[in-house]
C-alpha cells in the first residue's frame, strides 16, 4: 500500500491482528499524503526477513520506520539494530494491557534508540504523526499540510458546544 507516490515510510507489524491499531497510523499518513508501506514481520516469527528489511530500508528510500508489536514486542529494537534511519515504536495492547509492549520497547539500551509512542491506536496515530514531523524537515510542502492539520484539531475542539 502506497500513497502520494514512492514510499517514505515503512510501517510494519508483528501481526495481522496489530492491524485493527497500526491502520492509525497508515490513516493519518493517508491525511498528509504521506507514501507509505505497510508489512507484517515478526522479529521472531519471520526474522530473516525483518533483517532483511531493516537493512534495505533506507537504501530503497524510506526516511523512517513504524514498528508496532505486542507482548514481548522487541520488533522495533530488531529493525533500530540494523538501520540507522529513525525507528517509531508502537506497543500493541496485549494480555498485559500493553504495558509489556510499552516497557519491551521504551526500554532499549544506550546506543541503539527507539522513538516509544502511547499504547494502541493513539500510538499509532501519532507514529504517522512524528514520521510526518520528520520528514517534514526537509518537505516544505508538507510541513504547510501538518500545520495546517494540526489547526484543524485546533478549530474542532474550540468549535465544540455542550449543552
Ligand atoms: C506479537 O505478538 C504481535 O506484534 C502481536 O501483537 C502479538 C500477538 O500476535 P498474534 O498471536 O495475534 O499473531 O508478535
Amino acid at each position: 500500500m502506497a500513497t502520494g507516490g514512492k514510499p517514505m515510510v515503512g510501517v510494519i507489524m508483528g501481526s495481522r491482528s496489530d492491524w485493527e491499531y497500526m491502520a492509525a497510523a497508515a490513516e493519518v499518513m493517508d491525511e498528509l499524503q504521506i507514501g507509505h508501506e505497510v508489512r507484517v514481520l515478526s522479529a521472531h516469527r519471520t526474522p530473516e526477513q525483518t533483517l532483511e528489511y531493516a537493512a534495505a530500508a533506507s537504501g530503497r528510500g524510506l526516511k523512517t520506520i513504524i514498528a508496532g508489536a505486542g507482548g514481548a514486542a522487541h520488533l522495533a529494537g530488531v529493525i533500530a539494530a540494523k538501520t540507522i534511519l529513525p525507528v517509531i515504536g508502537v506497543p500493541m495492547p496485549s494480555a498485559l494491557n500493553g504495558l509489556d509492549s510499552l516497557l519491551s520497547i521504551v526500554q532499549m539500551p544506550k546506543g541503539v534508540p527507539v522513538a516509544t509512542m502511547a499504547i494502541g491506536k493513539s500510538g499509532a496515530a501519532n507514529a504517522g504523526l512524528f514520521a510526518a514531523a520528520i520528514i517534514a524537515l526537509a518537505d516544505v510542502g508538507l510541513a504547510e499540510r501538518l500545520t495546517e492539520w494540526r489547526a484543524a484539531r485546533t478549530r474542532e475542539v474550540l468549535e465544540q458546544r455542550l449543552p
